[in-house]
C-alpha cells in the first residue's frame, strides 16, 4: 500500500532546520519514495535548508514568504514548469510576533492579531487555492495544529486563535475541493522543540508536564507526526477529508 507514495510529487512548506515538523516528514516521504519540493521564507532559511534538501539529493528549493501573493504565484508557476502536476503539500508555517505571546491575551495587538492569522491561517488557504489547479488527478492538503486551537494554552494567546481559524479553514477547503477528490486535513500535533516553539515562553515546562500526563508517558517525536501524515498523503487515508487528528500520544483526552 505505502508504494501508493513512489514519484508522487509533493511540495513542503515550512522547513526551518533539520528539527522542523517538516523535515521529519520530508524525510519519511523521501524514504517511501516522493519527490519533493521544498520553500524557504528568507535567506537565512534558505541557508539551512538547501544542504538538508541536497542530503537527500533534491534540488527543487525555491522561495515563497506566504504573506506574498506574487511570491506564491511565482512558487506555483516554477513549479508548474518543473512539475507540471503536483500530488501532495504539506504546509507546515506558522507566526506570531513574540511580544503577542508574551503579553496577556487581552493586550494583543491589531497588527499581532492581523500576522499571526495571516501566515498561520490564511497561507493555507493561499495555497490550497493555486495547488490545486496542479492537481488534476486529485491530491491530498495537510497542515499542522495544536491543541491551543481548542483549549486556552497558556502563553499560546494568538496563535491558539490562528490556530482555530486554520482548523475551520480545513473543514471549508475540504467541502470546496472534495468534488476534485482533493482531500485536505490538518494533524494536531503535541508539543516538540523546535525553532518556532522556542518563542513560546515556559515552553520547556510544558514539555515536562506533557511527558507526566499524557497516556503515552512521553513526548511526541517528528516520527510520530511523519508516520500520520503519510497516511494522510498516501491512499491509506483515501476516505478521509476535513479532519483534525491528534499526534499527540494521547493528551488531548485526559481530564485533570
Ligand atoms: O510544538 C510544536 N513545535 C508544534 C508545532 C505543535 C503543534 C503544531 N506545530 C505547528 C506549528 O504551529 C507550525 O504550523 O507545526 C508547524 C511547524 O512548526 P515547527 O516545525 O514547530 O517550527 P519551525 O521549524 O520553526 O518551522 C516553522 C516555519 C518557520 O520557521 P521560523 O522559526 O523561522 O519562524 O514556518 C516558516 C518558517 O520557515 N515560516 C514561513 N514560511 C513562509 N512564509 C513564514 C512566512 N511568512 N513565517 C514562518
Amino acid at each position: 500500500m505505502l508504494d501508493s507514495l513512489k514519484g508522487k510529487k509533493i511540495l513542503i512548506l515550512g522547513v526551518a532546520n533539520e528539527k522542523s515538523i517538516a523535515w521529519g516528514i520530508a524525510d519519511t516521504l523521501h524514504k517511501l519514495g516522493a519527490e519533493l519540493a521544498f520553500t524557504y521564507v528568507n535567506a537565512a532559511i534558505e541557508k539551512r535548508l538547501r544542504p538538508l534538501a541536497e542530503s537527500i539529493g533534491c534540488q527543487n528549493v525555491l522561495p515563497c514568504d506566504v504573506q506574498s501573493d506574487a511570491e506564491l504565484d511565482r512558487l506555483f508557476e516554477e513549479l508548474g514548469a518543473r512539475w507540471g502536476s503536483l500530488d501532495g503539500v504539506v504546509h507546515s508555517v506558522a507566526f506570531a510576533e513574540r511580544e503577542d505571546l508574551q503579553k496577556p491575551f487581552s493586550q494583543t495587538s491589531r497588527e499581532g492579531f492581523r500576522v499571526a492569522l495571516d501566515v498561520s491561517a490564511y497561507s493555507l488557504v493561499a495555497v490550497a487555492g493555486r495547488a490545486q489547479k496542479m492537481m488534476s488527478a486529485g491530491g491530498s492538503i495537510l497542515t499542522l495544529t495544536y491543541l491551543g486551537s481548542q483549549r486556552a494554552v497558556p502563553n499560546y494567546n494568538v496563535m491558539g486563535v490562528a490556530k482555530a481559524a486554520l482548523e475551520a479553514s480545513v473543514r471549508y477547503l475540504a467541502a470546496d475541493l472534495g468534488s476534485q477528490n482533493i482531500r485536505v486535513n490538518a494533524i494536531s500535533a503535541g508539543p516538540i522543540k523546535t525553532l518556532a516553539a522556542s518563542g513560546i515562553p515556559h515552553f520547556r515546562e510544558l514539555l515536562a508536564s506533557f511527558a507526566e500526563k499524557s497516556p503515552l508517558r512521553r513526548n511526541v517525536t517528528t516520527e510520530d507526526v511523519a508516520n500520520t501524515a503519510t497516511y494522510y498523503l498516501s491512499s491509506l487515508s483515501s476516505g478521509v477529508t476535513g479532519e483534525v487528528t491528534y499526534v499527540d500520544c494521547g493528551f488531548s483526552i485526559v481530564g485533570l
